[in-house]
């Protein structure tokens, strides 16, 4: 029945599933036709989102926000890198709060490179600016070897990841302390994805860093950070999904593994007090997770799964970029010419959304890191 559907290319629904809502198709149910058309239904699809799942910032770059750099080392790594610390430090009504941004940036390089930010979500050891310690799931080696500059945060300094009743993080600095939340006020998915586009505000002004091409890249609630950020900072050249599944990547309707229901009651500060209201109503949503891919169009943006990652669901990450891929067509670009599931390490690059399936387990790895350079490398280099 799935493969039937990808097959087909154009939107159907599964049994027992309501008709997925389409991208080009706006809310007074004009049908975009042209690629100026585009920029009023982008925002719209950014404002459902905010409204129905993520929640809205109060604040974009805060006033006064200031970026210190903390440390800055030429020809690390063996002498193939230079490393720059920054500490990002901004104040609210409700206090003061700050994050640190590490950043490797090739030593040898003959013009500003492309830059990957990883929105750290594992223990802070993973994106160990000394090096002693390193992991798969930011291998900064490998990608420095590649030509690219690799900068990470974790998540935690920006938003604590626990239900404290947005007390703490960002929440605490930047609502107004007293007022009520609104049902749709941001929610700790949104707080990082907010972080995010502060680390860029510093990526940007560092030496050697080119700011036309900045990726975004988030495994599993990460890679829902990313989706958010890169939907609504232009800044972000290439938003990059690993493994982001329910209320991510994968489509809700007809999902498997992982739904709304259960995402919020796991992590019901994930989301805003609106998106409660589609537990168990998937088919009465006015929207669904293809879209938020599409909102980010004509930009560039990859979806990588993992074969026993069945609590996210590949086919339904898979069916997103399927099913997003028209928005791209108005800007005359090819979105995602592929409708067969494809086999595992077989990355498909076609288009200006990439994808591939990694055999394994839900992980952010070094073999996906490197298809995300392979497909920045055929569109940046
Ligand atoms: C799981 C959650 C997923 C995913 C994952 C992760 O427990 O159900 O939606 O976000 O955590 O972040 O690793």
């Amino acid at each position: 029945m799935r493969t039937l559907l990808v097959l087909s290319f154009v939107t159907i629904a599964l049994a027992g599933e309501s008709a997925l809502p389409d991208p080009l198709v706006t809310s007074a149910g004009k049908r975009v036709a042209t690629a100026a058309e585009w920029p009023a239904r982008q925002a719209e699809l950014v404002e459902l989102f905010a409204h129905q799942v993520y929640g809205r910032a109060p604040i974009g770059r805060p006033g006064g926000m200031t970026i210190t750099v903390t440390e800055a080392a030429s020809g690390v790594m063996d002498g193939a890198a230079d490393r720059r610390q920054l500490r990002l430090a901004w104040k609210g009504p409700g206090g003061d709060g700050g994050m640190n941004v590490v950043l490797f940036v090739p030593t040898k390089r003959e013009k500003p490179v492309g830059c990957f930010l990883l929105i750290c979500n594992r223990p802070v050891e993973n994106i160990d600016p000394t090096r002693e310690k390193k992991s798969g799931f930011w291998p900064a080696e490998a990608m420095i070897a590649r030509g690219y500059a690799i900068a990470a945060f974790h998540n935690a300094e920006v938003d604590p990841d626990k239900h404290d009743g947005f007390k703490d993080g960002v929440h605490g600095v930047f609502d107004e302390p007293g007022k009520p939340r609104a049902d749709d006020a941001w929610a700790t998915i949104a707080a990082w994805a907010w972080g995010a586009s502060r680390a860029i505000d510093a990526l940007v002004e560092q030496p050697g860093i080119d700011a036309k091409r900045i990726a975004v890249v988030g495994h599993s609630r990460g890679g829902k950070t990313a989706l958010w950020c890169g939907a609504q900072d232009e800044r972000v050249a290439l938003t990059i999904s690993n493994n982001s599944g329910c209320s991510g990547a994968a489509i809700t309707r007809g999902k498997e593994g992982e739904r709304v229901a259960k995402i919020n009651a796991s992590f019901p500060h994930w989301f805003t007090t609106t998106y409660k209201q589609w537990n168990e109503r998937e088919n009465d949503m006015p929207f669904d997770q293809h879209q938020l891919l599409a909102s980010i169009a004509p930009r560039l943006v990859y979806v990588a799964s993992a074969t026993e990652d069945t609590w996210a669901d590949p086919k339904a990450e898979f069916r997103a970029c399927v099913e997003a891929a028209p928005v791209w067509a108005l800007f005359e670009q090819r979105g995602f010419p592929v409708t067969t599931f494809p086999a595992p390490e077989s990355p498909l690059h076609e288009g200006r959304i990439g994808y591939h399936l990694r055999t394994g387990k839900h992980d952010l790895t070094e073999y996906d890191w490197l298809r995300y350079a392979d497909f920045a490398d055929k569109y940046w280099k």
